[in-house]
């Protein structure tokens, strides 16, 4: 087997980072089990991409993916409540572009680029390829990353700094399969920060995060 092409950190890529709201994390509505096991991984890669997305689901009160509008899922991610919020533990800068879907009573928008402008504002500022990673894998991380890819941009799924709802034990294998079939290079985070080492050891200036020195508010 032929191995992969090095992953390296280029001007033109953007880290989108998916829904990582309270409601979606231990004690939310629709917790990930393992959902906190990504912020170790994506506030260590937070500071090295150019550029950065974070997604959040944001839905009426009466959305059409709750259990008493004849949805799959209880009612999550209300527009403007405390489960909808990003959580605190996310080390993100102030320069990190915040982007709701799901907005519309109608659409599931699992998707960050469903009915956003998300796709126009990674082509207006010259991204070509972007990292996804979050919450969750089998549902919002994977539509991204599909949608990502039907729009032509290079994509990578960063397994490690994402978790699965895991309905079915093997839905997040399932997904990852899925997106390797579409083309969407599936990834872990150490295979960026390796680079980061790299180059820390070389003596290269690496820029301090400042949101590193924030105190966490949960
Ligand atoms: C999601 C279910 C419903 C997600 C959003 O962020 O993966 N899952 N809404
Ligand atoms: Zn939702």
């Amino acid at each position: 087997m032929t191995p992969m092409p090095e992953l390296s950190i280029e001007a033109d890529d953007a880290l989108v980072v998916v829904d990582v709201q309270h409601d979606f994390l231990p004690g939310g509505a629709l917790a990930v089990a393992e959902g906190e096991r990504i912020f170790a991984p994506i506030n260590a890669l937070l500071p090295r991409f150019p550029r950065v997305y974070a997604t959040r689901d944001w839905h009426p009160p009466d959305h059409s993916s709750f259990t008493q509008h004849g949805g799959p899922w209880p009612v999550h991610c209300v527009a403007g409540s405390h489960g909808a919020a990003l959580d605190q533990r996310l080390c993100l800068s102030q320069t990190a572009r915040i982007v709701e879907k799901g907005v519309d009573r109608k659409t599931d928008g699992y998707s960050g680029f469903a009915a956003t402008d998300l796709a126009a504002d990674l082509r207006a500022h010259g991204v070509r390829r972007i990292f996804v990673c979050g919450l969750a894998t089998d549902y919002c991380v994977k539509a991204t990353a599909l949608d990502a890819k039907a729009e032509e941009f290079g994509v990578v799924v960063l397994a490690d700094a994402s978790a699965a709802v895991n309905l079915r034990p093997t839905d997040e294998d399932s997904a990852l399969e899925e997106l390797r079939r579409a083309g969407v290079r599936i990834a872990n985070s150490t295979e960026l920060l390796g680079q980061i080492a790299m180059l820390a050891a070389a003596g290269a200036h690496l820029e301090p995060n400042e949101a590193f020195d924030r105190a966490v508010e949960i």
